[in-house]
């Protein structure tokens, strides 16, 4: 959530977009129940936004600032899903509000936008049912900063889509699938950023053979947590492979290899020491988790 902090330690920073997901189970329509944004105090003197019914009624309305209620719907007693994306900025931040959404892309029409809500700015959330008997089960809440984050969809899956692999056919997804015949599968692909339709191998990495193997490749921060990434080393190329994992910060490993990241930049060096009769192999390979 490192991108979306303010200055005062609130999520809220101008100019980024918050996706918050969470699904909803009311034992009843009537007040009161809710999922509440605070700040500053968890309590209602802090209660700056949220997603239920506090007003007369039954239906479900979406509170921002404090006072103000906007109808989302008819409430019911369903497990409802609702996606909140807030995108903040200078002055009062805009809400939109999808209900029970089933695509796995956004949808162009919420079920409410409200541009100017109100700063959205906060630090807490809490799950509020205080009268009536009224009890609220709350469950699955995700934050990210897309939609996919939202919906909780696999980040291999996502890159399978907006790369364009999906829409050319859907037999060659596969993370060990290599449809553009570069030796790089798909996997691979995702975790240094190439493009799984084009031959692209020479952009997405290069080797210096100075004094032992170097290599030099761009990870994907998006997909790096998501999955292995392991340089294999070995003396010949029927021999045992060693695997050296790749890690954002890198790291020194056996025989003097040294993994170093810059950024999203990494160099692998394996000395030259290790080499069998002036040959050393060395190849990427991605494990998906
Ligand atoms: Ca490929
Ligand atoms: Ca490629």
């Amino acid at each position: 959530m490192n991108g979306l902090v303010d200055a005062n330690g609130r999520i809220g920073k101008d100019g980024t977009s918050l996706y918050l997901s969470f699904l909803q189970q009311p034992n009843g329509t009537s007040l009161f129940y809710e999922f509440e944004f605070h700040r500053g105090d968890l309590g209602d003197p802090g209660r700056i936004a949220g997603i239920g019914n506090d007003r007369p009624g039954d239906n479900v309305n979406l509170r921002a600032p404090n006072n103000t209620h906007t109808l989302i719907g008819a409430g019911d007693t369903n497990v409802n899903f609702y996606v909140v994306r807030i995108d903040f900025k200078a002055g009062n931040d805009d809400v939109r509000i999808y209900r029970n959404p089933t695509s796995v892309t956004e949808p162009g029409v919420p079920t409410l936008t409200k541009l100017g809500a109100a700063d959205m700015s906060f630090d807490g959330i809490s799950f509020g049912a205080f009268v009536n008997g009224r009890t609220v089960m709350h469950d699955e809440i995700r934050v990210g900063t897309s939609w996919a984050d939202a919906i909780g969809e696999d980040p291999y899956v996502t890159w399978v889509r907006e790369s364009g692999l999906q829409g050319a056919g859907g037999s060659n997804t596969g993370f060990d699938a290599d449809p553009d015949r570069d030796a790089i599968p798909n996997g691979l692909e995702w975790l240094l950023g190439g493009n799984p339709l084009v031959f692209d191998a020479a952009s997405v990495w290069s080797a210096n053979a100075a004094d032992g193997l170097t290599l030099t490749f761009h990870i994907n921060p998006d997909a790096i947590s998501h999955a292995g990434l392991f340089l294999q080393w070995s003396k010949t190329l029927s021999g045992t492979w060693t695997d050296v994992p790749i890690q954002q910060g890198g790291g020194t490993y056996a025989n003097g290899v040294v993994v170093q990241s810059n950024g999203n930049a990494v160099t692998v060096h394996v000395p030259g020491y290790n080499a069998s009769q002036g040959k050393l192999f060395a190849r990427l390979r991605a494990v998906e988790e």
